[in-house]
């Protein structure tokens, strides 16, 4: 039976290594891929985050908590795939500027591209006219925007002003998500959803693409 408490502890004292042989073990052992990423890798950096709210963790943890979290998704990312044979939509997806939070976000791109999706993932900090020059070059359904800063959520706003702008109102569907965001918030900006983790995200762009979830 695997200790995946060593897990969790790994990830929150930033311990790459450590973390990287508790998800080695942990898979070895046969555990579910998701439950290992939601029930410890997760915790550890909710954890990380209210330690540092409250001033007993500072930016260095975070970032080696992040770097951790990062080694350990990347051995479970290659195993979040392969479900689908042939992609059944196109997502550009990215941090919106000014933000440079992109463990959960990266997680979403991986949720999606395992279960069909192209994904193009532009990473952080991104402006609203390279989210829109992205979805056009791939022809893509979706725009999907990650935000975990109270003062970078609202520029998702001005990405939906400008998709407006640009005449793809409709035609190129927008989602929202990130820990500080919520249902009433995506609406209040005239996004066409919003989903508050990784899984649901699926769920949603498959609907917005008018597939069954
Ligand atoms: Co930052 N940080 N951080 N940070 N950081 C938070 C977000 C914070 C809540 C910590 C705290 O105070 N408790 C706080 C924000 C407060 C606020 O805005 N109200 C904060 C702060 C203040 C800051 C800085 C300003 C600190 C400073 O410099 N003084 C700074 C800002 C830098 C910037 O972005 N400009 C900063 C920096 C950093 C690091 C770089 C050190 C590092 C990020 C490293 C990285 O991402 N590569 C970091 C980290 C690690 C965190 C915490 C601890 C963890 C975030 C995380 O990765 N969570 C975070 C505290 C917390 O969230 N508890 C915190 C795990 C991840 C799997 O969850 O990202 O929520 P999450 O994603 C979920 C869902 O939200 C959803 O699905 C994901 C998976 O289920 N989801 C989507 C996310 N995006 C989606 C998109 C979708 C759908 C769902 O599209 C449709």
């Amino acid at each position: 039976m695997t200790d995946l408490n060593k897990l969790y502890q790994a990830i929150l004292a930033g311990k790459l290594e450590e973390a990287v042989t508790a998800t080695n073990e942990a898979l070895a052992a046969g555990m579910e891929p998701q439950a290992i990423i939601n029930d410890y890798m997760i915790k550890g950096m909710e954890e990380i985050g209210s330690r540092f709210e409250a001033g007993k963790a500072f930016v260095p943890n975070l970032l080696m908590s992040a770097r951790a979290m990062k080694g350990c998704l990347d051995i479970i990312k290659p195993l979040l795939k392969g479900s689908k044979d042939s992609t059944i939509g196109t997502v550009v997806i990215g941090t919106v500027k000014g933000d440079l939070h992109d463990i959960g976000k990266n997680l979403v791109a991986s949720m999606l591209e395992g279960c069909g999706f192209e994904v193009i993932n532009l990473g952080v900090d991104i402006e609203s006219g390279k989210f829109i020059e992205a979805a056009l070059e791939n022809n893509a359904q979706i725009i999907c925007m990650s935000a975990l800063l109270t003062t970078t959520m609202n520029y998702m706003k001005e990405v939906i002003a400008a998709i407006d702008q640009a005449g793809l109102k409709g035609k190129v569907k927008t989602m929202v998500g990130g820990a500080p965001l919520s249902e009433g918030f995506a609406r209040s900006i005239g996004a066409d959803g919003y989903s508050s983790n990784a899984n649901a995200a699926v769920t949603l762009a498959r609907q917005l693409i008018g597939l069954n979830s």
